[in-house]
Order: C-alpha cells, then sequence, then structure tokens
C-alpha cells in the first residue's frame, strides 16, 4: 500500500483574497503589500479577486481579519504588518495580540489566515523581511495563503 500524500499546489488560481494590513510602520508594510500583491498575480490570481483593507496598526489586525471572515466573500486572508522593538516597550503587547487574533480568526471561521506581520528587533531587521536580504514576508505569507486553499478545497471537497 502507498502513502496518500496531501499537500496544497499553488496552480490554483481561482480563490479570492484578503489582505488586511497594518499602517503602522508604512513604509516597510506597504513592501510587504507590493510583494503579496505580485506573488498572487503572477501566480494568475486577476486583480478584481484581490482586496485591500488597511487599519491603523497591527494591533487593529485581528479585529479587521474578523469582520472580512464574517463576510465569507474570500478564500483566505493575508495579514500584513510591522512590529518593531526600537524603544517602545508596546512591542510585546502588539506582537503577541496581533499573532494571537489572528491565529485565533483562522480556527474559528475555518479560513486560512496568512501571518505575515513582521515582529523585528530593529528597522534594520524589518528592512531585511520587506524585500531585501531576508527575502519578502508579504509575498511569503501570499504564497502560503495560495498553497492552503488549494488544500483545504482538497481535504474539504
Ligand atoms: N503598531 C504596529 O503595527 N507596529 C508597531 O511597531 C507599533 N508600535 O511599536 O507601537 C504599533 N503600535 C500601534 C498599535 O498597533 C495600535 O494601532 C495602537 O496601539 C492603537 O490601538
Amino acid at each position: 500500500m502507498s502513502i496518500q500524500a496531501i499537500e496544497g499546489t499553488f496552480t490554483d488560481s481561482d480563490g479570492r483574497y484578503a489582505i488586511v494590513v497594518g499602517r503602522f510602520n508604512a513604509f516597510v508594510v506597504e513592501s510587504l503589500v507590493d510583494g503579496a500583491v505580485d506573488a498572487l498575480k503572477r501566480h494568475g490570481v486577476a486583480e478584481a479577486n484581490i482586496r485591500i483593507i488597511r487599519v491603523p496598526g497591527a494591533f487593529e489586525i485581528p479585529l479587521a481579519v474578523k469582520k472580512v471572515a464574517e463576510q465569507k466573500r474570500d478564500d483566505a486572508i493575508i495579514a500584513l504588518g510591522a512590529v518593531i522593538r526600537g524603544g517602545t516597550p508596546h512591542f510585546e503587547y502588539v506582537s503577541a495580540e496581533s499573532a494571537k487574533g489572528v491565529g485565533q480568526v483562522s480556527l474559528d471561521f475555518g479560513i486560512p489566515v496568512a501571518n505575515g506581520i513582521l515582529t523585528v528587533n530593529s528597522i534594520e531587521q524589518a528592512i531585511e523581511r520587506a524585500g531585501t536580504k531576508a527575502g519578502n514576508k508579504g509575498a511569503e505569507a501570499a504564497l502560503s495563503a495560495l498553497e492552503m486553499v488549494s488544500l483545504l478545497k482538497q481535504l474539504e471537497g
């Protein structure tokens, strides 16, 4: 008997995607948005099937993700933001709440929510992950969303 392997592909371009963006640290975050949109489009997703919802900061992302999930319009949600430790003691709180919140919505609603919210120590680390040395985490989150949409179709179909 052979082992059955089930995994998502990147070739299923029919899905609808919502990108929820925390505007805080916009100079980094906009590169994540560009990376995510580029990855979706290069995998065949039409612009008409992509929408972008903006909120003030990472702390607000989970609520917007929840509202989007409630609409049942999209096949996956991509959460993008940048929480940078720098000098702010706010960091731990904002980073923990945003990660926990988006994960919670994913499980509660059974919809893939890709976590592309950077949590880094410095602006330099953020820039590295937004399209320079360490790739583009927005693009990576979009690929994870594409893969999960394809996987869920197989598991549910
Ligand atoms: N929001 C971020 O997205 N990134 C941060 O680095 C950040 N810091 O450091 O404070 C941040 N704070 C704002 C927060 O997300 C909320 O918008 C704010 O607290 C109002 O609710």
